[in-house]
């Protein structure tokens, strides 16, 4: 029996949905006994995972996970860890301008979460066309001179995808933000096919209305992954240490320089880090770090409605 390499690019329930540039896509299961090994952990496989598989009478069977490169993970809860996704090169956080407004503090929490991933941000504020350039430049620049790639798009002037194809090129991209800011748009836009469902945003709440509930992985030409995601409200950050979270702000990390040691104190009364916070922080990010430091304390707080059903999609 054949062995092969692939990617996970979707799990259906039960079932995986693995590609390689050579077999393409094929349907796969878990082998018996690695699906009890990895009982323990609540989603033993995420999209992007690289496994090994080897061809059976029908479905694939999957018989090796590889180590992961990276993941990227949230966590609301004590004990509660979600890994999302793994191997990426680019984390696209993607932020609308109106239509739901992405609030900075979205924005803040995501770079937040990437930090310790070492996985590269890159912020997309999207339907560019829905709002005045000025008000779009002045959302870029607050991100952009803090040394953050930025950029707009809007799915209605093609134009605008291009510097955001340019910065995916060959890489496996995770397209991350609230429901409804147009994450599958985006990829449909660019494998020119609907892939991916989309819906428009609610009339009332003018919220998305978590349409997609899968995260789907799309191979395009020259190694380019892009990877849809289902809408998140809230992104928990538990797993990130209060050190981190200030670390991460590039706000602060000259002030982390001057640390004797890597943190010289325990962010006492003559912490480096928290007179910086006062002095080099605008308003909005120092009331971002504060209410995730807040979370630390009080995890009850984070709001899990989100949705990241492992609900069963037929495909074939
Ligand atoms: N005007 C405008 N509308 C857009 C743009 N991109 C997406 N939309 C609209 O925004 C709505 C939501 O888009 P989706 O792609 O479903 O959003 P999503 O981020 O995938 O949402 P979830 O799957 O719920 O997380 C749809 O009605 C899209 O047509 C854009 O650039 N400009
Ligand atoms: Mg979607």
């Amino acid at each position: 029996m054949g062995k092969e390499q692939f990617t996970i690019a979707r799990i259906f329930g039960a079932y995986y949905e693995l590609y390689s540039p050579s077999t393409s896509y094929v349907r796969a299961v878990l082998k018996g006994k690695l699906r009890l090994n990895q009982s323990e952990e609540r989603h033993p496989f995420v999209v992007g995972d690289l496994v090994l598989a080897e061809s059976g009478s029908g479905d694939w069977v999957i018989i090796e996970k590889a180590e992961r490169k990276n993941f990227l993970t949230r966590k609301s809860d004590q004990g509660d860890s979600h890994v999302l996704c793994a191997n990426l090169d680019l984390l696209a956080i993607l932020a609308s301008l109106k239509d739901p407004e992405t609030k900075d503090g979205f924005i803040d929490r995501l770079l937040v979460a990437a930090y310790p991933t070492r996985i590269n941000p890159l912020i997309v504020f999207t339907k560019a066309d829905l709002v005045s350039d000025e008000y779009r430049q002045e959302r870029e620049d607050s991100y952009r001179k803090l040394g953050y790639d930025v950029i707009s798009v809007s799915t209605e002037d093609s134009s605008t995808l291009t510097p955001f194809l340019e910065r995916i090129q060959g890489k496996r991209t995770f397209l991350c933000g609230n429901s409804g800011v147009g994450k599958s748009t985006l990829l449909n836009h660019l494998t020119k096919n609907n892939d991916q469902k989309t819906n428009e945003i609610s009339g009332s709440t003018r919220k998305g209305k978590h349409t997609t509930t899968n995260s789907l992985a799309v191979f395009l030409e020259g190694e380019t992954v892009i990877i849809d995601s289902p809408g998140v409200k809230e992104w928990g950050i538990l797993h990130v240490s209060k050190a981190e979270m200030m670390e991460s702000f590039p706000e602060l990390r000259r002030a982390k320089e001057d640390c004797k040691y890597e943190y010289c104190c325990d962010f006492g009364e003559d912490c480096n880090l928290l007179k910086s916070v006062a002095e080099n922080l605008t308003e909005s990010r120092r009331k971002s770090l504060e209410a995730m430091i807040e979370s630390l304390n009080k995890p009850h707080r984070v709001t899990r409605r989100d949705h990241w059903s492992q609900s069963v999609t037929k495909r074939y």
